[in-house]
Parts: structure tokens; sequence; C-alpha cells
């Protein structure tokens, strides 16, 4: 092959290809060839995973298409490039995602309807990439459709774990937790790329040399290495020829036997040694809001920043050569939250030890091109890894942090002359019987912006948490609001409210949410409200039948849908919930029922597996869901459900059938709130606390759009100091009742005692939750709820209202201003030039 003028391979000839068809009849043609040629099925095999796989293929080669023109216009366009460093990536799942943004969704059904199947059943098979806890997980997966759907040169970086989220069983009420072995069946999305492998050390020690010329150099030596194996995810835009690239890394032995070990013998054991390596991308910690400073969790951690630095360094040179002088114009890492922030001090050791750039070369280029958002404001939640295993584990990077921090404690030193307590305060190292090193302070140092994720979050953190580090550097902090994707949390999940929004006002809000508003003056016409709620009524039987599958629960759709779905935890209160459902019990067995509206409510959410609290209140939902179903007095009135293993695919049904959506956290705990906007913009309406976004969505929809209660963060704080939950008690008959029930053994009839901690953490003066303080007030505020529903015109028209107003809460706002204010990259069409 020298006539290269012919040759395919020749990267300038690649545009020569031909463009697969993108109709019904090319997508049957490409399916038929992939279910027997690529995955060898025939006409007799009846299992529809393999139906499933070959229609995955189909839309993939249409996928990697563009995946490549998207790679050429990128280096053609020779940009800055953004990457999104990320231990979670909550993915869901990926084939109607694709369809949709390649605008297939047409002629692929039209195709599989050809064949005798039926899209949605196909999708179905699929298994969430569940590779992420929360919000802080789902966030990751909603920027990287908006950066691509943006067209930003933006990469994700994470780890692609062998084991998700546990998948989450409920037995005899209580949580059980299962392996979530996502890969078993393999994974047609992935792309395997063994040509870019990393090298990651651990362990070891480190020795500095002195050079004949009197420099001196580090050496790291006797280190225990990995390999970092890259599998790409292409992301695609919606409906732009963009494909963005997310890159996950599998641990890897090297094939280096320890050789002394070998000579004595020890074979087996070296071999067996593999399994240490490849630990390390075995499992996703489970933990969504407390640390527990397990070595493996920091060797996840570093192991993810230094692959993905060293590829992204690869790149740069091979491109640019070894000259760092344009590498932060170029180059900007955004770190999500504190746990990728073993990238500050990594890459400064790439820049010294490996490049031979001097240290103050290597902290302005480090320090000019990462960026850090923080997540939480919760103590316990803020990691710190202790000095000895930072020493044991990564010898060098501990050298490098400690020399971060000897320099800004000159220069806290210098503003602030003779304030110890700030020196101690400010410390990246936090003094104690163990040494400990404070991740978010690296983080900070280390970055030119730092920001939180919703406008009271941001402001809270430089007045409280960060509060030094502010007046040290004010130009340094920002918000940035979450939001959340648009095609997954409304086109795709929603067809029905997409296309009766189509029909009015057009298509373009998928694309451009903001034009969503223009909805608004449909909320007085008739004819559009009787079409909302018979789209709503269809949603609602859609999850009706969910609950009824799942949980063994009826639904009745005429009722109110009241939803609260999350992570359990104790800040986000779903006992407060519970002690609402408990007083509506109460209320029908005594006959208090005038005037009454039926409701449905329905919880879910994983607790972490170590977290006794959480799992007790998983207990006590299910326990009285038993008691209020299963009485007869109670009937159709009040519903009570459980939904075990709640993820990413539960909420694409659960949130387009919600009327009430609950976001109820003690106000100044939760950071922003993501399920809050996609009930949102879904058309439910929400009953919350001034928490986190809460305040936003409130301030978009207008008082009268939104049920407020509780206490503010500034109230909470105050009240705290005298809190009196007994006396609260005391004073409310209603919560007096409620807590009667629950003390008394009604739901735990045969258990006895068991929710004795629960009844002794509402009683508590140390609360730290409020629960008793917000009783009052979330029941007035439910109680206007279940008012208005009886008006069907004036819930419809606040549901349409919440749905048009959602237009800020979409990512791709987001990442605008994440771009425009952090990031500065300049958007790339890769069907422009070509
Ligand atoms: C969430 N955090 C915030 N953390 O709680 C939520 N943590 O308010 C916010 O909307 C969301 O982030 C996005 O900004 C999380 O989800 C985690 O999942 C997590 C995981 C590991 C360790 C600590």
């Amino acid at each position: 092959m020298h006539d290269n003028e012919k040759n395919i391979l020749c990267p300038q000839n690649v545009s020569e290809l031909e463009a697969l068809p993108m109709d019904a009849e090319g997508l049957v043609k490409d399916f038929v060839h992939h279910y027997f040629h690529h995955l060898g099925r025939d006409k007799y095999c009846r299992n529809i995973r393999y139906h499933y796989q070959a229609v995955a293929y189909t839309i993939r080669e249409r996928l990697i298409e563009r995946w490549n023109n998207t790679r050429y216009a990128y280096i053609n366009a020779n940009t800055k490039t953004g990457y999104y460093l990320s231990l979670e990536f909550l993915m869901g799942r990926a084939l109607g995602n694709a369809v949709l943004n390649l605008g297939l969704d047409e002629p692929a059904a039209e195709a599989m309807q050809q064949l005798g199947l039926h899209l949605e059943e196909l999708a179905d098979q699929e298994i969430d990439a569940g590779l992420g806890n929360g919000g802080l997980g789902r966030l990751a997966a909603c920027f990287l459709d908006s950066c691509a759907t943006l067209q930003l040169p933006v990469m994700g970086y994470g780890i692609r774990y062998e084991y998700g989220m546990f998948r989450q069983r409920i037995e005899d009420g209580r949580q059980v937790e299962e392996p979530d072995h996502w890969l078993r069946d393999g994974n047609p999305w992935e792309m395997e790329r063994p040509e870019y492998t990393q090298r990651v050390r651990f362990g070891g020690r480190c020795e500095t040399r002195r050079n004949d010329d009197g420099t001196v150099s580090y050496c790291w030596l006797d280190t225990h290495d990995v390999l970092a194996v890259p599998y790409d995810l292409p992301i695609p835009g919606y409906r732009n020829g963009t494909v963005n690239t997310l890159r996950l890394w599998k641990a890897a032995a090297t094939d280096v036997f320890d050789l002394e070990e070998f000579n004595a013998g020890s074979y087996t054991e070296s071999v067996a040694m593999k399994n240490e390596a490849e630990n390390i991308t075995m499992v996703l910690y489970p933990n969504d809001a407390s640390e527990n400073g397990k070595a493996l969790r920091l060797r996840q951690q570093y192991f993810l920043a230094s692959a993905s630095l060293q590829d992204v360094l690869q790149r740069w040179i091979s491109r640019q050569g070894k000259t760092f002088e344009l590498f932060a114009e170029r180059n900007c890492f955004q770190l999500n939250d504190t746990h990728p922030s073993c990238a500050v001090p990594e890459l400064m050791r790439l820049l010294m030890d490996e490049q031979g750039l001097c240290w103050d070369e290597a902290w302005q280029i480090t320090t000019h091109t990462m960026a850090y958002t923080n997540h939480t404001l919760l103590p316990e939640a803020l990691e710190k890894w202790s000095v000895p295993l930072f020493r044991q584990l990564l010898p060098r990077l501990l050298e490098i942090i400690l020399e971060i921090n000897a320099r800004f404690l000159g220069e806290v030193a210098s503003r602030w002359p003779g304030d110890s307590d700030r020196l101690r305060n400010m410390s990246i190292i936090e003094e104690g019987e163990v040494q400990q090193v404070r991740m978010a302070y690296l983080a900070i140092v280390g970055s030119f912006s730092v920001n939180g994720v919703a406008a009271l979050h941001s402001e809270l953190l430089v007045q409280g948490l960060f509060r030094d580090f502010y007046e040290l550097w004010p130009e340094k902090f920002n918000n940035k609001t979450n939001g959340v994707t648009p095609r997954r949390w409304l086109a795709r999940c929603n067809p029905g409210l997409t296309s009766l929004l189509a029909s009015r006002i057009g298509d373009g809000f998928v694309a451009d949410l903001s034009r969503i508003s223009e909805a608004v003056r449909y909320a007085d016409d008739p004819g559009f409200r009787k079409d909302w709620h018979a789209v709503k009524r269809g949603n609602k039987e859609r999850l009706a039948a969910l609950v009824q599958e799942q949980c063994g629960v009826t639904f009745n759709p005429d009722s109110l849908f009241d939803v609260q779905v999350k992570r359990i935890h104790e800040y986000k209160r779903q006992l407060l919930n519970v002690l609402h459902v408990i007083h509506l019990y109460d209320r029908i067995k005594r006959g208090d029922t005038e005037p009454w509206t039926d409701r449905c409510v329905l919880i879910g959410g994983k607790a972490a597996p170590g977290y006794y609290m959480a799992k007790l209140i998983i207990k006590l939902i299910n326990n009285v869901a038993r008691v209020v179903n299963d009485d007869p007095v109670v009937g159709g009135r009040l519903k009570v459900a459980f939904l075990p293993n709640y993820r990413v695919t539960a909420m694409e049904v659960i949130c387009p059938g919600t009327d009430l959506s609950e976001q109820i956290s003690t106000a100044g705990k939760e950071a922003s709130g993501t399920g809050n906007m996609k009930f949102m913009m879904n058309g439910a309406i929400t009953i919350g606390t001034l928490d986190g976004a809460n305040i936003e969505i409130r301030e978009e929809v207008g008082d009268e759009n939104f049920f407020v209660f509780g206490l503010t963060a500034e109230e909470v704080e105050r009240e705290r100091r005298n809190y009196n939950p007994a006396g609260i008690v005391a004073a409310d008959p209603d919560l007096e009742r409620v807590m009667q029930l629950l003390a008394s053994g009604h739901f735990n009839m045969f258990e006895k005692g068991i929710f004795d901690p629960i009844v002794k953490a509402i009683l508590s003066p140390h609360d730290p939750w409020m629960v008793a303080a917000d009783f009052r007030s979330f029941v007035r505020a439910q109680r206007k709820a279940a008012e208005t529903y009886q008006d069907r015109e004036a819930w419809t028209r606040m549901s349409i209202v919440n749905s048009a107003r959602s237009g800020k809460f979409s990512t791709d706002r987001t990442i605008s201003e994440y771009n425009e204010g952090i990031w500065h990259l300049r958007a790339v069409d890769p069907g422009a030039g070509s």
C-alpha cells in the first residue's frame, strides 16, 4: 500500500468514507449484519438481549463516524481543551440517549418495527452504567451532554469500575446490597484503547540527588506500578455532529514479575499479586456524604489523577513538543469535588520530575490550569487523608504537598504577620494526634477558581468553611448553579410533554431551554391545559405501573402523586416526610378527613451500607407503608410505597409522573439538589425549604407556584442554640400523636423497640437536622398543596408555569457559565470546514 491517494488509512482520506445511512432501511440492513455476522445469532435465537446488542452496534457505528470527525476537527482547530476529572459518572443507559441525540428516533423505531421488534423494549434491556452515588455523579453526566451539545472540546476522565453502585433489594423492609456486575454481558458502548495505556506508581521511597551542575533532582524509587488502560465512551451532542469522549481507566497488573520472588519459587503468589493492582478499579465506594479514609479509595483517586494527567501531557508533547509555555493557555482541568485533587501535586510532580521544569514554572502552570468545584458543606464529607498513609502510598506526592503548604503558609504569614491562629486554621496539614491532609485546602491553594453549585451554597462557602481563603483571594471564588440536561430529562423521558410543547412553541427548546418560557402564555389556555393534564395523567399511569410491579402497591393516578427520591440521608429529612405520612394516617383514623385529597406517597433511595440511621429510616418507611396500605379504613385515601433500587433509569419514569416534588432538607445543608430541577422541568410543583437551588427555583416560578416552608438557613443556625424539640412536640397535638404512634410501637408490633433510636434522635436538643422544628410549617404547606390539587385547573396552571420557567436549570446554561467564567474554550463545529 504505497499509493497514499487511495489509501483509506491515510488521515487526509478519511472523509472519503461513505457516511452510513440514517434512514430505516439502512438501519435494518446494519442490524441484520450485526445480528447474524457479528453476534453470530440466527432466527432460532429468541433472546432479546442479542436484539438489543445488534441495535446498539448499529447505532454505535454511526456515533463512531461523528466521533472521529469531531477529533479531527479539534486537532485542526488546535484550540484550548477542558478536562472534567471525576471519580463518578452516573451515565444511566446509552441507547435511547444516542438515538435521540443522533436524531434517529423515528427511523430507529420504524426499523425495529419492520423487524417485528420494539425499540423501547430493546432499550429496556440495557443495564444502567451506575458509576456514581447520586447528584455529583449525575451532574458530571449531564455536563458531558451539554459540553457536546455546545460543541466544546471537553473530555471526561473517570474510572471504569467493574462494579458500580450496589443494587438495592428490600428484604423484610430492610435494605440489602447486591453487587452490580454491570459489565457481565459486555458493554457495546465502550472502546478499549490499549495503545494509550499509562503507568501509575505507588509506594516506594524518595531520594534527592545532587547533580554535577549543582541542581537537585528528585527520584521516586522502588515503586509498585499499575497499568491504567483507557476505555472510551462516545458522548453525542444534540443533533450537531459532535461526539466527545469520556475516557474511563481500568487498572491492570504489569507483566513484570518481581524476579526475586519468582526465583524463590513464588510464581503463583507473584501472579496472585495481580489482584492487588486490579482491585483498584474493582468497585465504586458507595458513601455519598462521609469519608472512611480507606487506602484503596486514595489509590483510586491518585490512579485517576495520574493516568489522566499523563495522558494529557503525552498528547501535548506529541503535538507541541516538550515545551510548556502555552500549556496553561491551552488546557484546563475541572476537579469534581476534592476526589481528584491529587491532580494538583501530581501535575507538579510530572512537570518537575519528568519534564524538568523548576518549581516556579510548574506552580505557575498548575495554578493556572486547575479549577475546583465544591459540592458540600457537611464537615463529615470533607476529605482528609492521614499523613502516614500518604507517606506510605504516595511519598513523592506528600513531599510536594508539604512544600506547597510551606510556601503557602509563608504567604499567609506575610499577609497577616503574627496571626498564628490563622496559620493553623488555613494550613493544608491539620495538626492533631495524626496529621491530616485537608484536600479541600489543597484544591483551593492549587486552583485559580473555586465554585459552589447554587447561589446560597456559594455564599455559605465564603462566609463559613472557606472564609479565610476568601479573605486572601476573593477573586477565586464564584458560583455556578447546577442544572440538568433537557435531552435526557425532558425530551427522552417525557416524549408526551415534549410533543405537546413542540406543537405550540416548536421544538427549539430541546437545544435551547430558555425558549421553554414561550409556553407560559399557554398556561391560561383551556385546551392546552386539558392536553397537559392528559399527558401528566398518562405519565402517572406509567409510574403507577412501575410501583405496582416493583412494590406491589396500587397507586390510583387520580390521586396526588407525592414523591421523594434521592439518597437516604438524615439531612435530606426523609424522616420529616414519614412524620407527615403518619400524621395523614392519624387524621384518617380519627375521622378528620374533611377536606381530603387522596394521596400516593413514593419514597426511594439508597443508604450508604454503613450508615445505620439511614438504613433504619428505610425500615421505618417500609413498616409505615405496610400498616397504612393494609388498613381497610384508610382505603384509597393514602398509599405509601418504597421503591427499591432507585437509579437513573427509574427517575426517567418517576419525574414525568410526579405531581409534588419533595425537596425538604434542613436549610443550609443541601448544596444544590438537581432532582428538584428534573421534577420542575416535567411539571411537578415543589414543596421545599429555602435550601440549595430550591431558592432559585422559587425565584423563577414565583411564590404562588411553589409550596415553601420551614426555617431559613440563618434561622436554623440561630434556633439551634436553644432548640427544644420536646417542647415543640408538647405544644403541637398533631406532632404529639405522631410521636406517640411511633414510640408506642404501632409500626413495629413484632419488632419491639427497633425505632427507638429514631424517636430519640427527633427529641434530642442536639438534632442537627431539626426535624421537629419544621413539622408544623411542613404540614401547613402540605395542606395547601392538597387543597390546591382539588382545583385541577389551578394545579395544571401551576404545573405548566413550573415547566415553562425551568429554562435556567438546563446544564447548557450552567456549562456556558463555566466556559465564560472559568474555561474560556472556543466551540468547534466538526461539520464546518469539512
Ligand atoms: C451532591 N453531592 C450534593 N456527593 O449533595 C447536591 N460525596 O446538593 C448537589 O446537587 C450535587 O452534589 C451536585 O452538585 C453528592 O452527590 C456525592 O455523591 C459524594 C460521593 C463521594 C463522596 C462524597
